[in-house]
Protein backbone atom coordinates (compact mmCIF):
# COMPACT_ATOMS: atom_id res chain seq x y z
CA UNK A 1 0.00 0.00 0.00
CA UNK A 2 1.31 3.44 -0.61
CA UNK A 3 3.85 2.31 -3.68
CA UNK A 4 1.22 3.31 -6.17
CA UNK A 5 -0.15 6.74 -6.35
CA UNK A 6 -3.90 7.15 -6.34
CA UNK A 7 -6.60 9.32 -8.08
CA UNK A 8 -10.23 10.27 -7.58
CA UNK A 9 -12.94 12.81 -7.99
CA UNK A 10 -13.30 14.64 -4.19
CA UNK A 11 -16.26 16.91 -4.93
CA UNK A 12 -19.61 15.17 -5.71
CA UNK A 13 -20.07 14.23 -8.98
CA UNK A 14 -22.91 16.58 -10.25
CA UNK A 15 -22.69 20.57 -11.06
CA UNK A 16 -21.57 22.88 -8.69
CA UNK A 17 -18.97 26.33 -8.34
CA UNK A 18 -15.68 24.16 -8.09
CA UNK A 19 -14.86 20.47 -8.68
CA UNK A 20 -11.71 18.81 -7.01
CA UNK A 21 -9.61 15.91 -8.46
CA UNK A 22 -7.23 14.76 -5.64
CA UNK A 23 -4.30 12.56 -6.56
CA UNK A 24 -2.37 10.96 -3.32
CA UNK A 25 1.01 9.08 -3.47
CA UNK A 26 4.89 8.95 -4.57
CA UNK A 27 3.89 10.38 -8.40
CA UNK A 28 1.22 12.52 -7.18
CA UNK A 29 3.79 15.81 -8.17
CA UNK A 30 5.41 14.05 -11.31
CA UNK A 31 1.94 13.40 -12.87
CA UNK A 32 -0.01 16.51 -11.89
CA UNK A 33 2.94 18.10 -13.38
CA UNK A 34 2.72 16.38 -17.10
CA UNK A 35 -1.02 17.48 -16.94
CA UNK A 36 -0.98 21.31 -16.03
CA UNK A 37 0.07 24.18 -17.78
CA UNK A 38 1.00 26.66 -14.84
CA UNK A 39 0.79 30.43 -16.23
CA UNK A 40 4.12 31.30 -15.26
CA UNK A 41 5.64 28.76 -16.96
CA UNK A 42 7.53 26.77 -14.27
CA UNK A 43 7.31 23.15 -12.64
CA UNK A 44 4.56 21.88 -10.08
CA UNK A 45 7.51 19.82 -8.67
CA UNK A 46 8.82 23.05 -7.54
CA UNK A 47 5.86 24.59 -5.90
CA UNK A 48 6.16 24.91 -2.72
CA UNK A 49 3.88 22.70 -0.04
CA UNK A 50 0.44 24.54 0.95
CA UNK A 51 0.21 26.91 -2.10
CA UNK A 52 -1.63 27.09 -4.98
CA UNK A 53 -1.21 28.00 -8.51
CA UNK A 54 -3.47 28.95 -11.02
CA UNK A 55 -3.01 27.27 -14.96
CA UNK A 56 -4.28 25.00 -17.53
CA UNK A 57 -4.93 21.53 -17.38
CA UNK A 58 -3.60 20.04 -20.71
CA UNK A 59 -3.68 16.63 -21.62
CA UNK A 60 0.49 16.46 -22.91
CA UNK A 61 0.33 14.16 -25.64
CA UNK A 62 -2.34 15.90 -27.99
CA UNK A 63 -2.10 19.25 -26.57
CA UNK A 64 -5.52 19.41 -26.01
CA UNK A 65 -6.95 22.00 -23.00
CA UNK A 66 -9.46 20.62 -20.98
CA UNK A 67 -10.30 23.68 -18.86
CA UNK A 68 -8.60 26.14 -16.30
CA UNK A 69 -7.84 25.36 -12.71
CA UNK A 70 -5.66 25.94 -9.16
CA UNK A 71 -3.33 23.30 -8.33
CA UNK A 72 -2.75 22.97 -4.45
CA UNK A 73 0.33 21.20 -3.70
CA UNK A 74 1.02 19.45 -0.05
CA UNK A 75 4.05 17.62 0.53
CA UNK A 76 4.14 14.54 2.60
CA UNK A 77 4.17 14.17 5.46
CA UNK A 78 1.93 17.30 5.90
CA UNK A 79 -1.06 15.94 3.72
CA UNK A 80 -4.52 14.47 4.84
CA UNK A 81 -2.65 11.02 3.53
CA UNK A 82 0.77 11.86 4.72
CA UNK A 83 2.02 11.72 1.64
CA UNK A 84 2.39 13.89 -1.25
CA UNK A 85 -1.07 15.19 -2.30
CA UNK A 86 -2.17 17.72 -5.46
CA UNK A 87 -6.05 18.50 -5.66
CA UNK A 88 -6.50 20.04 -8.79
CA UNK A 89 -9.54 22.39 -8.69
CA UNK A 90 -11.60 22.80 -11.77
CA UNK A 91 -14.91 24.16 -12.63
CA UNK A 92 -17.34 21.85 -11.39
CA UNK A 93 -18.95 19.78 -14.46
CA UNK A 94 -19.67 16.16 -14.29
CA UNK A 95 -17.96 16.17 -17.46
CA UNK A 96 -15.09 18.28 -16.65
CA UNK A 97 -13.78 16.42 -13.71
CA UNK A 98 -14.01 13.21 -15.57
CA UNK A 99 -11.95 13.92 -18.04
CA UNK A 100 -9.44 15.27 -15.81
CA UNK A 101 -9.55 12.12 -13.85
CA UNK A 102 -9.29 10.06 -16.85
CA UNK A 103 -6.22 12.15 -18.10
CA UNK A 104 -4.92 11.07 -14.64
CA UNK A 105 -5.05 7.53 -14.70
CA UNK A 106 -3.60 7.51 -18.56
CA UNK A 107 -0.59 9.26 -17.09
CA UNK A 108 -0.22 6.86 -14.17
CA UNK A 109 -2.12 7.62 -11.57
CA UNK A 110 -4.69 3.99 -10.13
CA UNK A 111 -8.42 4.99 -9.59
CA UNK A 112 -9.16 5.17 -5.76
CA UNK A 113 -11.28 2.69 -4.02
CA UNK A 114 -13.92 4.35 -1.33
CA UNK A 115 -12.29 5.14 1.52
CA UNK A 116 -8.77 4.81 -0.02
CA UNK A 117 -6.94 8.29 1.24
CA UNK A 118 -8.76 8.07 4.75
CA UNK A 119 -7.36 4.24 4.83
CA UNK A 120 -3.76 5.44 3.82
CA UNK A 121 -3.86 8.19 6.36
CA UNK A 122 -4.56 5.53 9.10
CA UNK A 123 -2.21 2.90 7.59
CA UNK A 124 0.15 6.10 7.09
CA UNK A 125 -0.09 6.22 10.94
CA UNK A 126 -1.91 10.60 10.90
CA UNK A 127 -5.01 8.55 12.12
CA UNK A 128 -5.66 5.75 14.43
CA UNK A 129 -8.96 3.68 13.48
CA UNK A 130 -11.20 5.20 15.80
CA UNK A 131 -10.50 8.52 14.35
CA UNK A 132 -10.54 7.55 10.79
CA UNK A 133 -14.61 6.43 11.88
CA UNK A 134 -15.19 9.41 12.88
CA UNK A 135 -14.22 11.32 9.28
CA UNK A 136 -17.11 9.37 8.05
CA UNK A 137 -19.29 10.13 11.14
CA UNK A 138 -18.50 14.12 10.22
CA UNK A 139 -19.14 14.13 6.88
CA UNK A 140 -22.88 11.91 7.55
CA UNK A 141 -23.80 13.94 10.87
CA UNK A 142 -27.67 15.04 10.53
CA UNK A 143 -27.61 16.88 14.04
CA UNK A 144 -25.35 19.70 15.58
CA UNK A 145 -25.31 17.33 18.43
CA UNK A 146 -24.02 14.24 16.38
CA UNK A 147 -21.00 16.32 14.99
CA UNK A 148 -19.63 17.61 17.54
CA UNK A 149 -19.30 14.60 18.97
CA UNK A 150 -17.63 13.25 16.01
CA UNK A 151 -15.62 16.26 15.67
CA UNK A 152 -14.79 15.34 18.99
CA UNK A 153 -14.21 11.82 18.24
CA UNK A 154 -11.61 12.96 15.19
CA UNK A 155 -9.72 14.89 17.83
CA UNK A 156 -8.72 11.46 19.73
CA UNK A 157 -11.23 11.94 22.44
CA UNK A 158 -12.86 8.21 22.23
CA UNK A 159 -8.88 7.08 21.52
CA UNK A 160 -7.40 8.66 24.48
CA UNK A 161 -9.80 7.09 26.66
CA UNK A 162 -9.15 3.36 25.23
CA UNK A 163 -5.41 3.81 25.39
CA UNK A 164 -5.62 5.08 28.88
CA UNK A 165 -7.12 1.52 29.87
CA UNK A 166 -4.80 -0.36 27.55
CA UNK A 167 -1.96 1.47 29.47
CA UNK A 168 -2.61 0.61 32.71
CA UNK A 169 -3.59 -2.91 31.07
CA UNK A 170 -0.11 -3.20 30.20
CA UNK A 171 1.51 -2.00 32.90
CA UNK A 172 0.09 -4.80 34.87
CA UNK A 173 1.00 -7.65 32.38
CA UNK A 174 4.16 -6.49 32.17
CA UNK A 175 4.45 -6.59 36.24
CA UNK A 176 3.03 -10.06 36.07
CA UNK A 177 5.65 -11.35 33.29
CA UNK A 178 8.29 -10.04 35.41
CA UNK A 179 7.50 -11.88 38.56
CA UNK A 180 6.66 -14.99 36.46
CA UNK A 181 9.94 -15.05 34.89
CA UNK A 182 12.39 -13.67 37.74
CA UNK A 183 10.12 -15.68 40.84
CA UNK A 184 13.52 -15.23 43.12
CA UNK A 185 14.59 -12.04 42.20
CA UNK A 186 14.42 -8.81 44.17
CA UNK A 187 11.21 -7.67 42.21
CA UNK A 188 8.63 -7.14 45.37
CA UNK A 189 6.21 -9.37 45.22
CA UNK A 190 3.48 -8.94 43.26
CA UNK A 191 0.24 -8.70 45.69
CA UNK A 192 -2.62 -10.46 44.11
CA UNK A 193 -4.26 -7.71 45.60
CA UNK A 194 -2.43 -5.13 43.48
CA UNK A 195 -3.25 -7.27 40.19
CA UNK A 196 -7.00 -7.06 41.39
CA UNK A 197 -7.22 -3.56 41.97
CA UNK A 198 -5.96 -2.95 38.42
CA UNK A 199 -8.38 -5.04 36.71
CA UNK A 200 -10.70 -3.38 38.73
CA UNK A 201 -9.96 0.00 37.65
CA UNK A 202 -9.72 -0.54 34.05
CA UNK A 203 -13.81 -3.04 34.26
CA UNK A 204 -14.84 0.36 35.48
CA UNK A 205 -13.06 2.03 32.41
CA UNK A 206 -14.34 -0.09 30.11
CA UNK A 207 -18.20 0.11 32.00
CA UNK A 208 -18.58 3.47 31.66
CA UNK A 209 -17.38 3.61 28.35
CA UNK A 210 -20.05 1.22 27.39
CA UNK A 211 -22.79 3.31 29.78
CA UNK A 212 -22.74 5.60 26.84
CA UNK A 213 -23.62 3.18 23.79
CA UNK A 214 -27.04 4.21 24.19
CA UNK A 215 -26.67 7.56 23.45
CA UNK A 216 -24.23 7.45 20.95
CA UNK A 217 -26.14 4.80 18.68
CA UNK A 218 -28.79 7.77 19.01
CA UNK A 219 -26.74 10.46 18.30
CA UNK A 220 -25.36 8.95 15.14
CA UNK A 221 -29.05 6.79 13.69
CA UNK A 222 -31.32 9.26 15.57
CA UNK A 223 -34.24 8.47 18.01
CA UNK A 224 -36.94 6.11 16.34
CA UNK A 225 -39.55 7.61 18.28
CA UNK A 226 -43.32 5.22 17.31
CA UNK A 227 -46.39 7.40 18.08
CA UNK A 228 -49.27 5.31 19.17
CA UNK A 229 -52.97 4.78 20.65
CA UNK A 230 -56.03 3.75 19.70
CA UNK A 231 -57.69 5.60 16.95
CA UNK A 232 -58.86 9.47 17.00
CA UNK A 233 -57.09 9.95 19.92
CA UNK A 234 -54.96 12.83 17.86
CA UNK A 235 -51.56 10.55 17.21
CA UNK A 236 -51.35 12.65 13.61
CA UNK A 237 -52.06 16.05 15.11
CA UNK A 238 -49.06 15.26 17.74
CA UNK A 239 -46.72 14.56 14.44
CA UNK A 240 -47.70 17.63 12.80
CA UNK A 241 -47.13 19.52 16.12
CA UNK A 242 -43.48 18.07 16.12
CA UNK A 243 -43.13 18.61 12.43
CA UNK A 244 -44.79 22.24 12.74
CA UNK A 245 -46.67 21.85 9.36
CA UNK A 246 -49.50 19.32 8.34
CA UNK A 247 -48.01 16.52 7.06
CA UNK A 248 -50.12 14.08 7.98
CA UNK A 249 -54.37 13.84 7.18
CA UNK A 250 -55.79 14.58 10.63
CA UNK A 251 -59.99 14.49 10.69
CA UNK A 252 -63.08 12.80 13.07
CA UNK A 253 -63.25 9.88 11.40
CA UNK A 254 -61.30 7.14 13.72
CA UNK A 255 -58.95 5.37 11.61
CA UNK A 256 -57.76 8.01 9.29
CA UNK A 257 -54.60 7.27 8.90
CA UNK A 258 -53.62 3.33 8.03
CA UNK A 259 -50.29 3.39 6.64
CA UNK A 260 -47.29 4.46 8.94
CA UNK A 261 -45.83 7.86 8.11
CA UNK A 262 -42.20 8.29 8.47
CA UNK A 263 -40.43 11.95 9.26
CA UNK A 264 -37.34 13.26 11.15
CA UNK A 265 -37.28 15.98 13.44
CA UNK A 266 -34.21 17.95 14.87
CA UNK A 267 -34.84 18.16 18.41
CA UNK A 268 -32.06 20.27 19.93
CA UNK A 269 -29.44 18.74 18.27
CA UNK A 270 -31.05 14.79 18.48
CA UNK A 271 -32.49 13.55 15.31
CA UNK A 272 -36.02 11.98 16.26
CA UNK A 273 -37.19 9.58 13.52
CA UNK A 274 -40.51 10.08 14.08
CA UNK A 275 -43.36 7.19 13.02
CA UNK A 276 -46.86 8.16 12.97
CA UNK A 277 -49.43 4.99 13.21
CA UNK A 278 -52.45 3.66 12.59
CA UNK A 279 -54.31 3.54 15.38
CA UNK A 280 -54.66 0.43 17.60
CA UNK A 281 -58.19 -1.42 18.14
CA UNK A 282 -60.20 -4.32 16.81
CA UNK A 283 -60.00 -3.53 13.30
CA UNK A 284 -63.11 -3.71 10.99
CA UNK A 285 -61.48 -3.92 7.38
CA UNK A 286 -58.15 -5.76 6.15
CA UNK A 287 -56.37 -2.39 5.20
CA UNK A 288 -57.10 -0.79 8.93
CA UNK A 289 -55.92 -4.49 10.24
CA UNK A 290 -52.69 -4.43 8.07
CA UNK A 291 -51.93 -1.11 9.88
CA UNK A 292 -52.76 -2.03 13.00
CA UNK A 293 -50.29 -5.27 13.09
CA UNK A 294 -47.80 -2.68 11.44
CA UNK A 295 -48.42 -0.66 14.25
CA UNK A 296 -47.59 -3.53 16.87
CA UNK A 297 -44.70 -4.68 14.90
CA UNK A 298 -43.27 -0.76 15.26
CA UNK A 299 -43.35 -1.22 18.82
CA UNK A 300 -40.64 -3.88 18.94
CA UNK A 301 -38.17 -1.79 17.12
CA UNK A 302 -38.81 1.86 19.06
CA UNK A 303 -36.32 3.72 20.95
CA UNK A 304 -39.02 5.76 22.07
CA UNK A 305 -42.62 5.08 22.72
CA UNK A 306 -44.93 8.10 22.69
CA UNK A 307 -48.47 7.17 23.80
CA UNK A 308 -51.71 9.55 23.49
CA UNK A 309 -54.62 9.03 25.24
CA UNK A 310 -57.78 11.30 24.68
CA UNK A 311 -59.38 12.37 27.99
CA UNK A 312 -62.29 13.24 26.37
CA UNK A 313 -63.44 9.36 25.92
CA UNK A 314 -63.43 6.57 28.14
CA UNK A 315 -60.66 4.31 28.50
CA UNK A 316 -60.89 1.45 26.52
CA UNK A 317 -59.38 -2.26 26.47
CA UNK A 318 -56.80 -0.71 23.85
CA UNK A 319 -55.13 1.97 26.08
CA UNK A 320 -54.24 -0.73 28.64
CA UNK A 321 -53.30 -3.17 26.37
CA UNK A 322 -50.89 -0.69 24.96
CA UNK A 323 -49.89 0.34 28.07
CA UNK A 324 -48.62 -3.14 29.06
CA UNK A 325 -47.54 -3.30 25.71
CA UNK A 326 -44.73 -0.96 26.08
CA UNK A 327 -44.31 -1.52 29.38
CA UNK A 328 -40.03 -2.24 28.37
CA UNK A 329 -40.04 0.70 26.12
CA UNK A 330 -38.15 4.03 26.87
CA UNK A 331 -41.84 5.52 26.84
CA UNK A 332 -44.00 8.78 27.85
CA UNK A 333 -47.87 8.95 27.90
CA UNK A 334 -50.14 11.63 26.21
CA UNK A 335 -53.03 12.72 28.01
CA UNK A 336 -54.64 15.05 24.73
CA UNK A 337 -58.01 17.37 24.56
CA UNK A 338 -57.91 18.79 27.81
CA UNK A 339 -60.04 21.47 26.44
CA UNK A 340 -63.10 19.19 26.54
CA UNK A 341 -64.70 18.20 29.33
CA UNK A 342 -62.25 15.01 30.89
CA UNK A 343 -63.98 11.22 30.82
CA UNK A 344 -61.61 10.13 32.91
CA UNK A 345 -58.44 11.22 35.92
CA UNK A 346 -55.30 10.23 36.49
CA UNK A 347 -56.30 7.57 38.91
CA UNK A 348 -58.28 5.49 36.24
CA UNK A 349 -54.49 4.63 34.57
CA UNK A 350 -53.56 3.25 37.84
CA UNK A 351 -49.28 3.00 38.31
CA UNK A 352 -47.38 3.88 35.00
CA UNK A 353 -44.07 4.02 34.76
CA UNK A 354 -43.65 6.57 32.55
CA UNK A 355 -43.22 10.89 32.72
CA UNK A 356 -47.15 11.94 31.67
CA UNK A 357 -48.03 14.90 30.18
CA UNK A 358 -51.58 16.60 30.17
CA UNK A 359 -51.92 18.35 26.98
CA UNK A 360 -54.44 19.96 24.18
CA UNK A 361 -52.85 19.92 20.56
CA UNK A 362 -56.00 21.99 19.65
CA UNK A 363 -55.27 24.69 21.91
CA UNK A 364 -51.99 24.73 22.67
CA UNK A 365 -49.29 22.97 20.10
CA UNK A 366 -46.07 25.23 20.96
CA UNK A 367 -46.73 24.54 24.82
CA UNK A 368 -47.24 20.53 23.84
CA UNK A 369 -44.13 20.66 21.66
CA UNK A 370 -41.75 22.46 24.75
CA UNK A 371 -42.91 20.39 26.96
CA UNK A 372 -42.27 17.29 25.22
CA UNK A 373 -38.73 18.46 23.39
CA UNK A 374 -38.17 18.91 27.55
CA UNK A 375 -39.26 15.67 28.54
CA UNK A 376 -37.27 13.34 25.62
CA UNK A 377 -34.69 15.15 26.34
CA UNK A 378 -34.72 14.25 30.35
CA UNK A 379 -35.67 10.65 29.67
CA UNK A 380 -32.36 10.50 26.99
CA UNK A 381 -30.17 11.79 30.53
CA UNK A 382 -27.85 14.61 30.84
CA UNK A 383 -24.67 13.00 29.57
CA UNK A 384 -25.24 13.06 25.84
CA UNK A 385 -26.92 16.67 25.66
CA UNK A 386 -25.55 18.31 28.28
CA UNK A 387 -22.49 20.30 26.50
CA UNK A 388 -19.86 19.39 28.95
CA UNK A 389 -16.97 21.49 28.82
CA UNK A 390 -13.46 19.59 26.50
CA UNK A 391 -13.99 16.86 24.69
CA UNK A 392 -17.02 14.08 24.79
CA UNK A 393 -15.90 9.95 24.15
CA UNK A 394 -19.55 8.39 23.34
CA UNK A 395 -19.58 5.06 22.31
CA UNK A 396 -21.27 5.36 18.77
CA UNK A 397 -20.45 2.13 16.85
CA UNK A 398 -21.94 -1.54 17.56
CA UNK A 399 -17.59 -2.28 16.70
CA UNK A 400 -16.97 -0.42 19.55
CA UNK A 401 -18.93 -1.95 21.56
CA UNK A 402 -18.11 -5.50 20.72
CA UNK A 403 -14.71 -4.82 21.13
CA UNK A 404 -15.49 -3.40 24.68
CA UNK A 405 -17.30 -6.16 25.40
CA UNK A 406 -14.89 -9.12 24.69
CA UNK A 407 -12.44 -7.00 26.55
CA UNK A 408 -14.91 -6.39 29.76
CA UNK A 409 -15.22 -10.36 29.48
CA UNK A 410 -11.56 -11.63 29.04
CA UNK A 411 -10.41 -9.12 32.53
CA UNK A 412 -13.91 -10.87 34.19
CA UNK A 413 -12.26 -14.24 33.55
CA UNK A 414 -8.71 -12.92 34.54
CA UNK A 415 -9.91 -11.86 37.85
CA UNK A 416 -12.02 -15.01 39.05
CA UNK A 417 -8.81 -16.51 37.65
CA UNK A 418 -6.63 -14.43 40.21
CA UNK A 419 -9.50 -15.06 43.03
CA UNK A 420 -9.19 -19.09 42.47
CA UNK A 421 -5.62 -18.61 43.12
CA UNK A 422 -4.71 -19.89 40.07
CA UNK A 423 -0.90 -19.01 38.46
CA UNK A 424 -0.65 -15.38 37.67
CA UNK A 425 0.51 -16.80 34.08
CA UNK A 426 -3.05 -17.91 33.36
CA UNK A 427 -4.28 -14.28 34.49
CA UNK A 428 -2.30 -13.17 31.83
CA UNK A 429 -3.63 -14.82 28.97
CA UNK A 430 -6.64 -12.95 29.61
CA UNK A 431 -4.88 -10.08 29.78
CA UNK A 432 -3.32 -10.32 26.40
CA UNK A 433 -7.11 -10.98 25.24
CA UNK A 434 -8.45 -7.94 26.45
CA UNK A 435 -5.63 -5.26 25.34
CA UNK A 436 -6.17 -6.88 21.58
CA UNK A 437 -9.87 -6.16 22.22
CA UNK A 438 -9.10 -2.73 22.89
CA UNK A 439 -6.61 -2.25 20.31
CA UNK A 440 -9.27 -3.27 17.27
CA UNK A 441 -11.01 0.07 18.46
CA UNK A 442 -8.26 2.00 17.54
CA UNK A 443 -6.80 -0.43 14.88
CA UNK A 444 -3.56 -1.45 16.18
CA UNK A 445 -4.85 -5.20 16.38
CA UNK A 446 -7.39 -5.04 13.61
CA UNK A 447 -7.39 -7.62 11.32
CA UNK A 448 -7.30 -6.71 7.34
CA UNK A 449 -10.70 -7.70 6.14
CA UNK A 450 -12.33 -5.14 9.47
CA UNK A 451 -10.52 -2.75 7.69
CA UNK A 452 -11.63 -3.25 4.52
CA UNK A 453 -15.36 -3.26 5.36
CA UNK A 454 -15.01 -0.50 7.39
CA UNK A 455 -13.23 1.82 4.62
CA UNK A 456 -15.70 0.48 2.21
CA UNK A 457 -18.80 2.71 3.83
CA UNK A 458 -16.61 5.99 2.60
CA UNK A 459 -17.46 7.49 -0.60
CA UNK A 460 -14.75 7.91 -3.58
CA UNK A 461 -12.52 10.43 -3.12
CA UNK A 462 -12.85 10.66 0.65
N1 LIG B 1 -60.77 19.04 21.12
C1 LIG B 1 -59.62 18.53 20.72
N2 LIG B 1 -59.55 17.83 19.57
C2 LIG B 1 -58.39 17.34 19.18
C3 LIG B 1 -57.21 17.53 19.94
N3 LIG B 1 -56.21 16.90 19.30
C4 LIG B 1 -56.71 16.33 18.18
N4 LIG B 1 -58.04 16.60 18.10
C5 LIG B 1 -58.99 16.17 17.05
O1 LIG B 1 -59.13 14.75 17.15
C6 LIG B 1 -59.39 14.21 15.85
C7 LIG B 1 -58.44 13.07 15.58
O2 LIG B 1 -57.13 13.59 15.45
P1 LIG B 1 -55.97 12.78 14.69
O3 LIG B 1 -54.72 13.52 14.93
O4 LIG B 1 -56.39 12.52 13.29
O5 LIG B 1 -56.00 11.45 15.51
P2 LIG B 1 -55.24 10.07 15.21
O6 LIG B 1 -54.90 9.50 16.51
O7 LIG B 1 -54.15 10.27 14.24
O8 LIG B 1 -56.39 9.21 14.57
P3 LIG B 1 -56.26 7.92 13.62
O9 LIG B 1 -55.30 8.24 12.54
O10 LIG B 1 -57.64 7.74 13.10
O11 LIG B 1 -55.87 6.79 14.47
C8 LIG B 1 -59.27 15.36 14.88
O12 LIG B 1 -60.56 15.83 14.58
C9 LIG B 1 -58.50 16.40 15.66
O13 LIG B 1 -58.75 17.71 15.24
C10 LIG B 1 -57.30 18.27 21.14
O14 LIG B 1 -56.35 18.49 21.89
N5 LIG B 1 -58.52 18.73 21.47
MG1 LIG C 1 -53.79 9.49 12.46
Amino acid sequence: MGEDTIAAVATPLGEGGIGIVRLSGPRALAIADQMFRRQDGRSLTEQPTYTLRYGKVVDPRSGRKLDEALVLVMRAPHSYTAEDVVEVQCHGGVMVVREILSLASELGARLAEPGEFTKRAFLNGRLDLAQAEAVLDVIQAQTRLGLEVAVDQLEGSLSRRIAAIREGLYDLTVRIEASIDFPEDDIPDLEIAEVERGLQTSLAGIAALLATADDGKILREGLKTVITGKPNVGKSSLLNALLGENRALVTDIPGTTRDTIEEVVNLKGVALRLVDTAGIREASDLVERLGVERSLALLQEADLVLHVLDRSEDLAPEDFQILELTKENRRIVLINKTDLPPAWGLADLGEIAAPVLEISLLKERERVVEALSAAILDLLGSGMVASSAGTRALITRARHKQALQDAERHLREALSTLQAGLPLDLVAVDLYQALEALGEITGETVRENVLDRIFAQFCIGK
